[in-house]
Order: structure tokens, then sequence, then C-alpha cells
């Protein structure tokens, strides 16, 4: 029999409330066990705990939830208590002594609830984004997940592979009458229709880019105002500026929230061949690996100098005019003058390069997945073996079950739901 995990699953005391979670075969024993009974099924009581030796712990309202229709798919119970320390830990301190409960670890109830079918790995990981999401678009992106929109689609192309693997299949019947079955014109009518669905699937921007950010790297000859602009776009004294060339050494990154969007502003040491000294030429060489990293790059220095498709700024517009020709924003850093034009103009290029507003994206192991599923059946050919259509479709629904996490190793289940915190 499992054990029956408890959590606080609200934040770290204190606060005005806390939700202590238990799941798992002992979790009405538990319940009775604080609160005298068990009260009704998912409707709120308010009940006083006590410990086995009498004393009063605390007032909490009760939630009871029988399994199995519950978010972990097992017994549930929440108890809403005060969310002091002292209460909490002696809550958690009269469950750890209970026969049959221990402490959840980080994820377990999520992890529950996956293993119990009552979500998906596309929804498990979504659940993880959104726990994580620091902007808006990654919390939309991140809910469109867990809402099983994206299960759904997949469900959908998997479904639609069946049935055209049965058509493979009933093909294979006639053969064994050693009659030459073909394979009626909609079965690769279909397949191709699933195999454009998938190509721009997998030709999206992925959720990493949403939940990393958009790297901007500000680049360009040492005392241009790469330092000051990023201040500028920070809001903050992040970097240090100086009027002495060569002042930033380091790669310096800060993630920020523009408009919604996750970015990450990235300052770098001035590029520059002569007159450097050995830790700016290293901080040289470290700018120019963010430049290569760099989904927008933000040129300081001459017009037409930087790398290709760099956006061209001209910096320091209160004292210096412009020697660049077509600058695409001319900027500010003291008067701030320039500088909301020019993250209106991220914001709008970071949006192009990222996941569509609520519109679910694929990880790297979901579209690892979707990918061999892709190789096995572009295969196809009209006048192939059926026996080897079929091995090519059997491979292709394996991944779509991959995907979904019907086949899914321990390994990779420890490292998803690590990353949940305790209690969730
Ligand atoms: N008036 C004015 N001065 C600026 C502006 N931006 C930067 N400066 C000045 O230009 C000098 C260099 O600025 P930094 O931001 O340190 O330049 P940097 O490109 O980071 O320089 P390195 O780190 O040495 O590569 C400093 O004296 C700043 O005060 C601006 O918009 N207007
Ligand atoms: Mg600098």
């Amino acid at each position: 029999m499992a054990d029956t995990i408890f959590a606080l699953s609200s934040g770290a005391p204190p606060a005005a409330i806390a939700v202590v979670r238990i799941s798992g075969p002992c979790a009405d024993a538990a319940v009775m066990r604080l609160a005298g009974a068990l009260p009704e099924a998912r409707k709120a009581s308010l009940r006083s705990l006590q410990s086995t030796d009498g004393r009063m712990l605390d007032r909490a309202l009760v939630l009871w939830f029988p399994g199995p229709r519950t978010a972990t798919g097992e017994n549930l119970a929440e108890l809403h208590c005060h969310g002091g320390r002292a209460v909490v830990s002696a809550i958690e301190c009269e469950l750890a002594a209970m026969d049959g409960l221990r402490r959840a670890e980080p994820g377990e109830f999520t992890r529950r609830a996956f293993a119990n079918g009552v979500i998906d790995l596309a929804e498990a990981e979504g659940l993880g984004d959104l726990l994580s999401a620091e902007t808006e678009l990654q919390r939309r992106a991140a809910q469109s997940a867990v809402s099983g929109s994206l299960s759904a689609k997949v469900e959908d192309w998997r479904s639609r592979l069946l049935s055209l693997s049965a058509l493979v299949e009933a093909q294979l019947d006639f053969e064994d009458e050693d009659d030459v079955g073909t394979l009626p014109d909609m079965f690769h009518v279909e397949l191709s229709e699933l195999l454009e669905e998938w190509i721009s699937a997998l030709n999206a921007p992925r959720a990493e880019r949403l939940r990393d950010g958009v790297r901007v790297v500000l680049a360009g000859p040492p005392n241009t105002g790469k330092s000051s602009l990023f201040n500028a776009l920070l809001d903050e004294g992040a970097a240090i500026v100086s009027a002495e060339a060569g002042t930033t050494r380091d790669v310096i990154e800060r993630p920020v929230a523009l408009g919604g969007v996750p970015f990450v502003l990235v300052d770098t040491a001035g590029l520059r061949e002569d007159g450097a000294g050995e830790i700016e030429r290293i901080g040289i060489d470290r700018a120019r690996a963010q430049v290569e990293r760099a989904d927008i790059v933000l040129w300081l220095g001459e017009e037409g100098e930087g790398p290709e498709g760099a956006i061209e700024i001209a910096a320091r517009s209160d004292i210096q005019a412009s020697s660049k020709a077509t600058a695409d924003y001319e900027v500010s850093a003291v008067t701030g003058s320039g500088v909301s034009n020019l993250i209106e103009g991220l914001i709008s290029q970071a949006k192009s390069i990222l996941p569509q507003p609520g519109e679910a994206a694929l990880n790297s192991r979901q579209s690892s997945a979707l990918s061999n599923a892709l190789t096995a059946i572009q295969g196809v050919e009209s006048g192939d073996d059926a026996l080897l259509t079929a091995e090519r479709m059997r491979i292709a629904r394996l991944e779509l079950d991959r995907f979904l996490g019907r086949h899914s190793t321990e390994d990779m289940l420890d490292a998803l739901f690590g990353r949940f915190c305790i209690g969730k």
C-alpha cells in the first residue's frame, strides 16, 4: 500500500493561512485523529484540531476529498490552519507521528496525480511551468498546457494515426490471402496532413524560449554607452558606468519583464582589438560569445560593423548627433529619450520569436518525441511494403505515447517532479 504523504502546500510561514495537504490511503484516518470525525466530503468545515494527548492545536477549516476523483487520484485532505510557524510545526509533528504517514518529497502530490492518470505528462510539465511563471506570457502559455489543450492536440494526432494504422493492418490481412492490397489515396492524403501539422508544430518557437527569456545583448566598442543603456532599460544601476574605456570587463545578465515579455538583458565588455589588458581580453572573448548566443543584439558601434541583423542604436543622443545614416533607435540613457521606443521595439521583436500568447509550445522533450514520430512516417511511400509501413506507424504511435508520458522512465519522472516545490 502506498504511503500517505503530507506537506505544507502554501508558502513558508509566517502567513495568514497555511494549507497542509494529506494524500493517500490513511488520509481519512489522519483527519479523524486530528478533527475527531471526517467532515462532509468536499465541504469546508470548521473544526478543532487536537493532538493525540488531547492538546488543542488550532481551529482550522478542514476539507475532505474521498478518492479517486481528487487532485491526486487518492484520498485527499486539506487543513487550512493559522499560518504561524509554531501552529504549522505542531500539526506537521502530529502527522509525522501517525502510522503510515510521512513528509512528501518535492512534487510528490503531482507525481501521484500523474501515476493515477489524473493528469498526463504534458499537463504536469505545464503545471511546473505555471508555478515558475514570472511574466504574463509565461503564465498564459503554461495555463494552456495545464488546461490540456496541448494533450488534446496530441491525442487527436494519435487517434488519426491509429485509424491510418488500421488501414495498413487491413492491407496486411489481404496480403495473407496472396492478394496485394493497396492503400487508398485518402491514406496518403491524411498522412501528409498529419505530417504538415507536425512540421509546423516543430517549427514553432519552443517553450524553453519563453521560460528562459529572450536574450538581448548590448555590444559595441568601449565607452559607447552600453552599460548606461543597460541600466536605463532595467531602470536600475546594475552596471558600473564611467568615462574610462574598458569599464565593463565581465558579462552582466539581468532577467527583466518588459510589457509582460520575459527578457534577459546582457551587458558586455567593449569590443576592441588593441590596448586591452589580459582581463579585458577575456571579457572581450566572453562578449563575442554572448553576441553569438543572442536572440537580439543592440549594436552601439559604427553603423554596419555589428553582427548581421543587429539593431543599430545611436546612443548619447543628448550630446552627439547620430553618425548613423539609418539608426533604428536614437536613445539617451541620461535623459531617457528614445528608451521607451526601444523597449516597445524589443517587445514586438521578442513576440515574433516567442510562442504565441496562450498557445502551448513544445518543450525539448516533447519536440524530440514528435520529431522521432515525424521521421518514422516521413519515409512512408505509396509503393511501400505494407509490413514496413505498419512498423513505421507503430514507431510513430509509440513516440506520441512517449510525448504524453505513457512510456516514461523513472529518471525522467524524477527530473520533472524534482523541480516542483514540496507540497505540490
Ligand atoms: N550625456 C550622455 N552621456 C552618456 C550617455 N550614455 C553614456 N554616457 C557616458 O558615456 C561614458 C561611457 O558610458 P558607459 O555606459 O560606461 O559605456 P560602455 O559602453 O559600457 O563602456 P565600456 O564598459 O568601457 O565598454 C560615461 O561617461 C557615461 O556617463 C548618454 O546617453 N548621454
Ligand atoms: Mg560598460
